[in-house]
C-alpha cells in the first residue's frame, strides 16, 4: 500500500498525488518510471501536423517519411485555447489536435502538452514581458484571478475531451509553466518569487482537479541552466504535485551543449531518484540540424549515459523558414536519424508495448 501524505511541497517519494486518477494514468506513469530499462522514448512537437513542405495532411510525419515509424512521444500546444478560439497560436485546429492525441493513444503511443498562453493582463503573447506582475494578478487575491481561472477551465475542458470512442480518457503529461528559470515568458524569473510559482502550480493543479481531470500528469521543466540539485528544485511546486522532472536544452555551440547536457542530467538523475520520479528531456534539439551526423553523434552519446524516459525535439515549422528540428526526407541527418532509430535503445511507437497497463 502506498502511503498519502498530502502536506503539499515536501520532497518524500510516497507522496500520491491525484488519487482519483484513472488507471490508464497511473499506469503511464509506472511505465515512465520503468521505461529506462527498455531505453528511452524520442518525441518530436506537432509531428503529425504538419511538417517541411506540408501542412494539415492525414497520416503524415516527417519523422516517418523518414525512418518509417512514428515518434513514441508526440507534444502539442495549447497557446490560445485560453481566448477561445478554434485555433492554436500555432495556426492548428484544437480538433485536428484532439483528434491526433487519440490517435497517438490507439497506436500506444504517448502525448505531451505545452501551453505558450497570452499574457491575461495585457493581452499580448507568451513572450510579453513587459509587466513583472502579471502572476501576481492572476493568483488568488489577484485583479486578473476570475479572469485566469477561465483560461484554466478552458484546459480543463480540452483534456477532458480527450477519449475514445470507447468512452477511454486519454492520459496525457501536461507541461505548463515551463522554461520559467528563462527571462523570456511573463511566467519567468523576474515574473515571480519562488512563492507566487509555486502558487500558480498550485492554482493550476487545484483547479483541474476541480473540474475532474483525472486523465493528466505533470511535468516541471526549467531551463538547463541549474547548477546543483537546490537550484534545480528553486520553484519546485511540490511531490504531490509534479509527476515527471524535465529541462529545456537546446544546441548552439556543440561542446557546450555536451557540457550542458552532461550537467543538467547528472543533477537530474539525483533529483529524480531522490523524488522517486521518472526524468526526461522535455526540449531539445538542433536547429536546421546541419550536423550530418548530429543524432548519433553528438545526441545519443551524452543522453544514453543517463535513465531518461524520453527526449523530446522541436517542430518542423512549415510557415517559419529554417524552425525545424527533426529531419525530413533529404535533410542532410536523415541517414543518420535511420542509424539512430535502428539502436535498440531508442523507442518509437511500434517498440512500446502496454504503456497504458
Ligand atoms: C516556439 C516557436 C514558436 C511557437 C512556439 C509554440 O519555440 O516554435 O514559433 O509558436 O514555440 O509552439
Amino acid at each position: 500500500m502506498v502511503p498519502l501524505y498530502s502536506q503539499a511541497g515536501n520532497a518524500r517519494s510516497e507522496v500520491l498525488s491525484d488519487s482519483l486518477r484513472t488507471p490508464q494514468t497511473q499506469n503511464l506513469l509506472a511505465n515512465l518510471k520503468k521505461m529506462p530499462e527498455q531505453g528511452f522514448m524520442f518525441g518530436h512537437h506537432d509531428d503529425p501536423l504538419y511538417g517541411i513542405g506540408w501542412d494539415g495532411d492525414e497520416n503524415r510525419s516527417d519523422v516517418k517519411s523518414v525512418c518509417g515509424d512514428y515518434p513514441a512521444v508526440m507534444s502539442f500546444d495549447l497557446g490560445h485555447i485560453e481566448l477561445g478560439g478554434d485555433k492554436s497560436l500555432d495556426n492548428v485546429p484544437f480538433n485536428r489536435i484532439r483528434k491526433e492525441i487519440i490517435a497517438q493513444y490507439n497506436r500506444g503511443g504517448m502525448s505531451a502538452l505545452s501551453w505558450h498562453l497570452d499574457n491575461p493582463a495585457t493581452g499580448k503573447d507568451a513572450w510579453d514581458v513587459s509587466d513583472t506582475t502579471v502572476v501576481a494578478s492572476i493568483v488568488s487575491g489577484g485583479l486578473n484571478h476570475e479572469k485566469f481561472l477561465g483560461w484554466l477551465d478552458a484546459v480543463a475542458a480540452f483534456i477532458n475531451s480527450l477519449q475514445t470512442e470507447s468512452g477511454v480518457k486519454v492520459p496525457v503529461l501536461f507541461r505548463p509553466w515551463h522554461e520559467h528559470t528563462g527571462s523570456w515568458f511573463w511566467w519567468g524569473e523576474k515574473g515571480c518569487t519562488p512563492e507566487q510559482y509555486k502558487a500558480l502550480w498550485r492554482m493550476t493543479y487545484n483547479r483541474l482537479q476541480e473540474r475532474n481531470v483525472h486523465n493528466v500528469l505533470y511535468a516541471y521543466s526549467p531551463g538547463s541552466g541549474y547548477a546543483t540539485c537546490a537550484e534545480y528544485l528553486e520553484k519546485y511546486p511540490g511531490d504531490d504535485i509534479i509527476d515527471l522532472l524535465g529541462f529545456d536544452c537546446y544546441q548552439f555551440d556543440r561542446e557546450q551543449y555536451i557540457q550542458q547536457m552532461d550537467k543538467a542530467l547528472t543533477i537530474l538523475e539525483q533529483v529524480g531518484r531522490a523524488h522517486n520520479k521518472p526524468i526526461a528531456i522535455t526540449e531539445t534539439g538542433f536547429e536546421t540540424i546541419p550536423d550530418s551526423v548530429w543524432w548519433t553523434q553528438t545526441l545519443l552519446p551524452v543522453i544514453s549515459r543517463y535513465p531518461i524516459s524520453y527526449v523530446l525535439v522541436w517542430r518542423n515549422a512549415r510557415e517559419r523558414k529554417n524552425h525545424y528540428y527533426a529531419p525530413y526526407p533529404g535533410q542532410v541527418s536523415a541517414t543518420d536519424f535511420v542509424r539512430f532509430y535502428k539502436m535498440p535503445q531508442t523507442l518509437f511507437v511500434k517498440d512500446l508495448k502496454h504503456l497504458y497497463d
